[in-house]
């Protein structure tokens, strides 16, 4: 399935938590210039805005996302433009829109411009109540009880249905809670376990939206990117899955997490004050297995909670001291 090599790069959706990110990892390997970054409507972080090529496109409007192709002559593209799990529940026609309208029009273009590769990337939501909860296999029960659960569960379904029936290069995989230090995740079920380190640095305590015993599969940043990367990178003749890799780090509950924060921070308390997103939590996996992404494209991570907490902090306070905790 080699096509042409990737050259013009798009990354929807740049102004959120892993697409700013992905956006300057990408533009750091392929050049500023050839990497162009869009978002809805949010302006992004100035390194985004200011280091390369950046959009504002809505991916539920068709013509606008075609003008960016045609301009840029893309050729490879990464779809992190998502309402997420807890927005999606208050706004659940936005989250089909967004999700499934949105990603309907990406593959089309794709298949229309004869692309190379795109990433739509999945998530642990694709999964619900009835899906074993530890050591979730990669082949389980998919009947998720949110919104954006399924809009991911139908987006993995079109991207391996568009490889089969298109021959289109297409590729994804479950991303668990993404915790990072750059741009604040916004409207998810795991956003307490990024708030947690603000809050920590900047109060010294926090309320948690999540019972203390609520343990959910996470990675780190620097892992996610890399997740993402490689499966990029990967040999499509190695690949049996294609939209719907399990992929994980870590597992750990709220409570555990408070506790490895003390050990940096020994004034932290944290509170439990469980809300709706609880129910949603708890419909989902306490662990992951991803064994085949481990053996089909040699997934590895480096961060564990230890290592991730002592960098977060690090990050972090490094910004608070410079008053740029929000950055
Ligand atoms: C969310 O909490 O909705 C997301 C996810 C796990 O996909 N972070």
């Amino acid at each position: 399935m080699a096509k042409r090599q990737m050259k013009h790069i798009l990354v929807i959706g740049a102004a959120g938590q892993i697409g700013s990110e992905l956006t300057m990892a990408l533009r750091q390997r392929f050049g500023n210039d050839n990497v162009v970054a869009t978002g809805r409507k949010t302006k992004p972080s100035d390194i985004v805005f200011e280091s390369g090529p950046f959009e504002y496109m809505d991916v539920t409007n068709k013509e606008s996302l075609k003008k960016v192709i045609e301009t840029y002559e893309i050729d490879t593209m990464y779809n992190m433009a998502a309402i997420l799990s807890a927005v999606g529940e208050k706004n659940p026609q936005l989250c089909w829109n967004v999700n499934i309208n949105g990603l309907i029009h990406l593959l089309d273009c794709a298949k229309e411009y004869d692309m190379t590769r795109v990433f739509i990337p999945s998530s642990i939501a694709v999964f619900g109540p009835q899906t074993p909860k530890e050591n979730t296999p990669q082949e389980t029960i998919l009947k998720p009880t949110t919104m954006y659960g399924v809009s991911k569960v139908a987006g993995e379904l079109l991207g391996d249905y568009y490889v089969k029936k298109f021959g289109l290069d297409v590729r994804g995989m479950r991303y668990p809670g993404i915790i990072s230090s750059e741009t604040l995740p916004g409207g998810g079920t795991t956003d307490y376990a990024v708030e947690i380190f603000y809050e920590a640095i900047q109060n010294k305590k926090y309320t948690c939206f999540v019972k203390e015993t609520t343990r959910l599969p996470m990675m780190y940043m620097p892992d996610c990117i890399k997740a993402t990367l490689d499966l990029m990178d990967a040999d499509f003749n190695k690949l049996k899955h294609h939209c719907d890799y399990n992929v994980t780090a870590m597992s750990f509950s709220a409570g555990e997490l408070a506790k490895e924060i003390t050990k940096h921070i020994p004034e932290f308390t944290c509170t439990y004050k469980p809300d709706f997103r609880q129910d949603i939590a708890d419909s989902w996996p306490q662990s992951i297995d991803d064994s085949c992404a481990r053996e089909e494209w040699n997934w590895k991570h480096s961060f564990d909670l230890s290592k991730m907490t002592k960098d977060m902090i690090q990050a972090l306070g490094k910004r608070h001291e410079q008053g740029k905790l929000y950055g």
